[in-house]
């Protein structure tokens, strides 16, 4: 699958006078990051962008630009441009299918080694951290780049890196940090707002995800689990789980982390976490998901107890 040159990317994008860009469903700080950096720089450039976001939680609300979002039906239908950001497959975006069937060219931009190569033009790094560090390597120089898209940028890059602690932080995602410092953004603020900020109703969904763990296959698998029922005993709205996973792999000797999650009735979410020489990928797309050897995560169709049996038993294979 071959990779169109930023190049070419940004020639497409020259030619375009209209384009909507949008970032995979159930948002994070990367997808968020890159489209409101990317949608704001073109901006700048005389474009009329429109950008679709599915609706993200208030930790976001520090990433400028957000005036650029517009629901999916103001986007009109004659657009000239498509570009999906950090969307590993279409899976990921299928609730715009109607639209980026209706636009001539449609553009991917993404950092998931999964990457089924989806749009007419794309453009893949499974190497780089973030979506974000791609589309500060596709404008930096080229396209505008001002303080807020800096933050946009820097949100993505510490967001997918956890703060720099992930092994895909690279020399350059160092030297990105450094540059994009240097327009002056609020960096304690968006660390704050990504790692340290929640809301009362998130700690209480993590106490009892927690309470509930347990470590199986001689502590090798770190596992809980969230019934619908549960998440709303809490009051919690089921957008605010990210965290449990990240928390329950960092148990001693574990080597897989798996966090399931209820998301209404017959729909389990799998959120997956592996270590060196434990691919969660390849664990993740027997459940039709996807994602990085890492992190990954798929779904399940049934009841909570079905998805554990099953997920349980491919992760026996691995371990
Ligand atoms: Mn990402």
């Amino acid at each position: 699958m071959k990779n169109h040159s930023f190049e070419e990317l940004r020639t497409i994008m020259e030619q375009a006078s209209s384009i909507v860009l949008t970032g995979h469903i159930n948002p994070d700080g990367d997808a968020i990051g890159a489209v409101l950096a990317l949608a704001s720089s073109l901006e700048q450039l005389g474009k009329q962008v429109f950008v679709v976001l599915e609706p993200f939680g208030t930790k976001y609300e520090g990433i400028p630009n957000q005036h650029l979002i517009v629901e999916k039906e103001a986007v009109p239908s004659q657009v000239d441009l498509f570009i999906a950001l950090d969307c590993g497959d279409f899976g990921r975006l299928d609730w715009l299918s109607d639209l980026f069937q209706n636009v001539k060219t449609t553009i991917n931009i993404d950092h998931h080694s999964s990457n089924t190569y989806f749009a007419e033009y794309n453009h893949v790094e499974g190497e780089s951290s973030s979506t974000c560090e791609v589309v500060y390597k596709l404008i930096k120089d080229f396209f505008p780049l001002d303080a807020n898209i800096a933050t946009a940028l820097y949100a993505g890059l510490i967001y997918d890196t956890a703060g720099f602690r992930h092994s895909s932080t690279s020399p350059f995602t160092m030297e990105m940090a450094a540059d994009l410092m240097g327009y002056g953004i609020p960096f304690v603020q968006i660390y704050a707002d990504f790692f340290d900020r929640r809301s009362f109703t998130e700690m209480k969904a993590m106490g009892l995800a927690l309470a509930k763990a347990e470590v199986l296959f001689d502590g090798k698998l770190s596992y809980t689990s969230m019934t619908e029922a549960e998440v709303q005993s809490v009051g919690s709205n089921g957008k605010e789980l990210d965290g449990i996973i990240n928390y329950i792999r960092g148990v001693e000797g574990t080597k897989v982390a798996c966090f399931l999650y209820e998301k209404g009735a017959n729909d389990i979410k799998i959120s997956l976490r592996g270590t060196d020489g434990y691919d969660v990928a390849a664990l993740a797309k027997k459940f039709g998901g996807g994602g990085h050897i890492k992190a990954a995560g798929g779904s399940f169709a049934g009841k909570i107890e079905e998805a554990r049996e099953a997920v349980l038993a491919e992760i026996a294979k691995m371990i």
